[in-house]
C-alpha cells in the first residue's frame, strides 16, 4: 500500500473491481483503516475514501484468495548500490497459499532483468502451480510520476510482458479495467528491460545537464540560458541541472543495470557517479557565495526530492544540507510538504519564519509552489539574509536582485 500500490488498488476500487490492499506494516493499516493517508499524492486522499466508502477497497495484513495478486513493494539498494529483492521475494511467497490455478500474477516493482521469470516464477510454483500453464505470470511496470500519478496512472500506455502470450493477455483484460492508454504486449524480460531503459535513459540525460552547469559554472556562462538556447535546435532537448537526482527511481534503477552487467555498462554507471556527486557542486557553490562555511547560518528550502512532493527518498537536498553540517555550516531546514519531519543531524523547522529567522543566506534546492512563489519583499521582511543561492533557477535573478538580494545561481559562472 505504497506510492504505487495504494493509488493502484484504489484506481480499480473505482472502476468496479473488489480489491484486498495488503501491506505488512500494522502503522499503515491503522492508518488506512482510520480514513487517513501515510503519503501525500495530489488527488489521492479522496480517491481512497471513495474505494473505501463504496466497499471495494479493504485494506489488511495478509494476502487471501483472489482472481490476480499485483505485487508493488519496493526494491530498494542493499549494501553498495545492490538491488535489494527481499520485498519481492517474501511477497511471492505471501502469496503462494492462495495461488490456484487460472490466477494471475503481476510484478509491477521496477527489477533486475530476468526476475520475474527467475525469482518470482519459481517461488509461485512452490504451489505446484506452474507458471504460464497453470497460472499466469507478468512483469507490468509502473511508469507514473509522483504529483501525477493518478492521471498518468489511467492516461499512460503500459507494457505487459508476459513469461508467455497467454500471461500478457489476461495482464492486459485486467488493466483495461482502467488503463485509457495503449496496453502493449511483450514478454516479461523486455518488459522489466524496458523500465529500466526508460529511467536510465532520463538520469544519463540530467546527468550530462549537470555535466553541463559545471562546465558553465568554469567559463564564466549562464547555463540555463546556454541550454534554452541550444534547445531552439530541433533536434536537441536537454533536461534541467540542479542538486542531483532523487527519489526512489531515477537514482536507485540505473545500477540494477550495471550490477547485472557492469563490464559493458561504463556510461550507465558514470552518469550515476554525476548525479550523485551534484551535491558538492552545490556545497562549493554555497562556499563560494558566503566565502567560508564554518558557522555560517543557512535557510534550506526543500528537502524533498523534487517539487511537489513530500518524498525525501535518495534526496540530493537531504544530502546537501548533510554535507553542509559536516563543513561547519549552521544549517536550519524547511520542507513545506513534511513539516514535522524528523532527520538525524539536521535541524528541521515547521514554519517559513523559523527558517528565515535569523539566516545569512537562503539556499533554494527544491522548486515546491509555495517556495518558488515566494515575493522578494515578503522574504527581505522574514530575514536578515541578503544572499540567496539559486540551484533551481527558480527565483527570477533580476527580480531578486531589484528587492535587494545578491543571487548566485547553480551552472552560472559570473556574478
Ligand atoms: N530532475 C532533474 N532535472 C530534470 C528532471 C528531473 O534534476 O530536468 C531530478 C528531479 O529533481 C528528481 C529526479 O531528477 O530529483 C527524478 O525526477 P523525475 O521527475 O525525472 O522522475 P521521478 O523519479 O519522479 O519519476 C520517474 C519517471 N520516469 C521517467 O520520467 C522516465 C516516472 O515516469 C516513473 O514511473 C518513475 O520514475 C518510477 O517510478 O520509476
Amino acid at each position: 500500500m505504497g506510492y504505487i500500490g495504494l493509488p493502484t488498488a484504489s484506481t480499480f476500487a473505482t472502476h468496479g473491481i473488489e480489491v484486498v490492499g495488503v501491506d505488512v506494516n500494522p502503522h499503515i493499516i491503522e492508518t488506512l483503516q482510520s480514513g487517513e493517508l501515510h503519503i501525500y499524492e495530489p488527488g489521492l486522499r479522496d480517491l481512497v475514501k471513495t474505494a473505501v466508502e463504496n466497499g471495494k477497497l479493504h485494506v489488511q495484513a495478509k494476502p487471501e484468495k483472489a482472481d490476480a495478486f499485483i505485487i508493488a513493494v519496493p526494491t530498494p539498494f542493499k549494501g553498495e548500490k545492490l538491488a535489494d529483492m527481499s520485498f519481492v521475494t517474501s511477497a511471492a511467497h505471501a502469496i503462494v497459499p492462495c495461488l490456484r490455478e487460472g490466477n494471475l500474477v503481476v510484478l509491477e516493482s521496477t527489477s533486475p532483468p530476468l526476475t520475474t521469470a527467475g525469482l518470482v516464477a519459481p517461488i509461485l510454483e512452490e504451489s505446484g502451480l506452474k507458471a504460464g500453464k497453470d497460472f499466469k505470470l507478468c512483469y507490468s511496470p509502473e511508469r507514473v510520476l509522483p504529483g501525477q500519478i493518478l492521471r498518468e496512472l489511467i492516461e499512460n500506455d503500459r507494457i505487459i510482458g508476459g513469461v508467455d502470450r497467454s500471461s500478457a493477455e489476461a495482464g492486459r483484460d485486467l488493466y483495461s479495467a482502467f488503463v485509457k492508454g495503449t496496453i502493449h504486449l511483450t514478454d516479461a524480460t523486455t518488459a522489466e528491460m524496458v523500465k529500466l531503459m526508460e529511467n536510465t535513459y532520463r538520469d544519463v540525460n540530467i546527468a550530462i545537464a549537470n555535466e553541463f552547469s559545471r562546465l558553465a559554472d568554469r567559463f564564466g556562462i549562464d547555463v540555463w540560458e546556454a541550454i534554452a538556447l541550444a534547445n531552439k535546435h530541433p533536434r536537441v532537448k536537454i533536461l534541467n541541472p540542479g542538486p542531483g537526482v532523487g527519489g526512489h527511481c531515477i537514482s536507485v534503477d540505473p545500477w540494477f543495470l550495471v550490477e547485472a552487467a557492469p563490464d559493458i555498462t561504463p556510461l550507465i554507471h558514470t552518469a550515476r557517479k554525476v548525479n550523485d556527486s551534484q551535491p558538492e557542486f552545490v556545497v562549493k557553490l554555497v562556499k563560494k557565495a558566503l566565502g567560508s562555511l564554518r558557522n555560517r547560518r543557512i535557510a534550506l528550502l526543500g528537502l524533498s526530492y523534487k517539487a511537489d512532493v513530500d518524498d525525501m527518498r535518495e534526496s540530493p537536498a537531504v544530502e546537501t544540507a548533510h554535507l553542509l553540517v559536516q563543513e561547519g555550516a549552521k544549517v536550519k531546514a524547511f520542507e513545506p510538504y513534511k513539516t514535522t519531519a524528523e532527520i538525524p543531524g539536521l535541524e528541521l523547522v515547521s514554519s517559513l519564519a523559523e527558517v528565515f529567522a535569523d539566516a545569512e543566506a537562503v539556499l533554494v534546492l527544491v522548486p515546491h509552489t509555495p517556495i518558488r512563489t515566494l515575493e522578494p519583499e515578503v522574504v527581505a521582511k522574514l530575514t536578515p539574509a541578503r544572499v540567496v543561492i539559486d540551484t533551481v533557477n527558480t527565483w527570477p535573478q533580476d527580480k531578486w536582485t531589484a528587492g535587494g538580494f545578491k543571487v548566485f545561481r547553480l551552472g552560472v559562472g559570473r556574478f
